[in-house]
Order: structure tokens, then sequence, then C-alpha cells
């Protein structure tokens, strides 16, 4: 029974629909505490490479007690919540892409402190995930507006005032926290260059959990999930991740606080 439900977990996670850096570090410490042995946390972190989070929190398993290492979860989050309460002006437009936890959650705490803005958000192809955002923020009696993913320039820039559409700030999250910058889904390294050509303040909005030395692979994802049945001189890349440098940074949001990125990573060294 218990090995049943590792395995719907284990493969809930390799599918995606177990998504985000925090879900996935969450969802493999319950796999782990229904088969606790060795064989397990190697196959767990090896459902998606990209994510330090998952390897840290399986490195953990056998020193702390389940308990424990699954309450820093929340109390990083609260901690997070207050410091994005600070950041949000009334009347503003953030902008997110992708799902994360990390995000939804302080904008939804936002929201219920009486903070009053809206959201502009990605589909986030091929999967979508801007979707159960954008649900998530709506649940919540958050406005979303959401945007194909080539429209991210439209939905950012300043100059496009006239019409109205353009973002105050923007939130997103990270899978892997490294020295010299941050990981994330892919779409976010564009969406950082564009910050910075319209100065645009981007945050990093992530558990320090996610900060590592280590070098951090990028997931290649399986070519049918952007076209199925696709012909066959076609090449395809599906890369899930990409890096974005400290330099287009204006801050980073972690249970430490709002810092800048190289204060952050001092703080972990
Ligand atoms: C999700 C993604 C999220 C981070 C942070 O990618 O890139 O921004 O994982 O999420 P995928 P969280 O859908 O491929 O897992 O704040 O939930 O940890």
């Amino acid at each position: 029974m218990n090995r049943k439900r590792f395995d719907k977990i284990a493969g809930d996670i390799k599918k995606i629909k177990i998504q985000g850096a925090r879900n996935i570090a969450k969802s493999a410490l319950l796999a782990y505490s229904l088969v606790p042995t060795k064989s397990s946390i190697k196959k767990l972190k090896s459902l998606r490479p990209t994510e330090p989070m998952l390897e840290k929190v399986l490195n953990l398993v056998e020193k702390k007690p389940y308990k424990e290492i699954l309450e820093h979860f929340n109390s990083a989050q609260n901690k997070i919540n207050l410091s994005v309460l600070k950041l949000i002006k009334n009347g503003d437009v953030i902008f997110t892409h992708c799902h994360s936890t990390n995000v939804s959650n302080a904008l939804i705490y936002a929201k219920k402190k009486g903070k009053k803005f809206q959201v502009y958000n990605t589909e986030t192809r091929p999967l979508f995930q801007g979707r159960k955002t954008a649900n998530e923020l709506r649940k919540a009696g958050i406005k979303v507006t959401m945007f194909v993913d080539s429209a991210v320039a439209l939905a950012i820039e300043k100059e496009n005032r006239k019409d109205k559409i353009y973002a105050d700030k923007i939130f997103l999250g990270a899978d892997a926290l490294l020295p010299n910058g941050i990981i994330n889904k892919i779409g976010s390294g564009l969406i950082a260059e564009l910050a910075h050509a319209h100065k645009i303040p981007f945050y990093i909005v992530a558990d320090s959990w996610k900060f590592t030395k280590k070098k951090v692979p990028i997931e290649q994802r399986s070519l049918n999930e952007v076209w199925n049945n696709a012909p066959r001189n076609v090449k395809i890349k599906n890369p899930a991740f990409e890096f974005v440098p400290k330099k287009y940074i204006s801050g980073i949001v972690t249970e430490f606080g709002i810092m800048k990125y190289d204060k952050f990573v001092g703080r972990m060294e």
C-alpha cells in the first residue's frame, strides 16, 4: 500500500502533476516517509534534476525528524509573506510567470491583508503552469490578466502605458539560488532582461533552502510536450529552466528578508 502511494507521488512529480520546487520537495518528503530507504532517496532525487531543495530535504531525512523538516516550509513562507507585503503598493500591477507557491502564497497573503493590486501573468508553455497561478489567485479574489508567453514585452514595458498595460514590479520564484544568479522556469531570462532594460523592479521570491553552490543541470524535457508526433526532420528543444544572472535581480525575498542578491549569498556562506 505504502509502495503504491510512493510510486504515485514519484510519478506525479515526474509528470509535473506535482510541480514547483516547494511542492516537489514537500511531496518527496512525504513519499520518503512511506518507503524510508536509501533507494527511495536516490529515486526521488533523480525525478527533477534542477531542484536543490529536493536534494536538501532528502539529505536531511536521515538526520532530522520529519516534522521538523516539514515545519521549515511554513515558517519560511510566513516570513516571506511579511516581506512581500511591504513591497506591494496599492494600485500595483504585479507580473509573474509560471507557478511558484512562494509567490502565489505571498500574493494571496497581501490580498488578505487588504492590499489592492492586480496580477499579469503568462501562460508558460508548453505545460501551462500559468493557468494554475491564475486559478489560485482568482479564487483568492485577485484580478488576473493572462498573456501568451510571446506577449511578455507588452505586459511589462512601461512604454505601453498609453494602453494601460505594463507592470510596476515583477515577482518570480526560483528553483535554484546560486552564488552568481538564479535558475527558474524557461522564459525567466527574457523577463529579467526586459525588466532591466525598462527599469522595472525585478524580485526573486524564494525559500533559502533552494540555495546551492553545486553545479545545477538544466532539465531537458520530453519533445512531445512541445509537438506531439512532430515531423522527424524538425528538431525540437525543450529546456524546462534557465539561468538569470544576479545583475538583473533588484532584490531577493527569502525568510531572511529583502536583500540585494550579493548580501543574500554572503548570508548563506
Ligand atoms: C516551476 C517553477 C517555479 C519554481 C519555484 O517549474 O519554475 O517558479 O519551481 O516554485 P515546474 P515554488 O512547473 O517545471 O516545476 O515557489 O513553488 O517553489
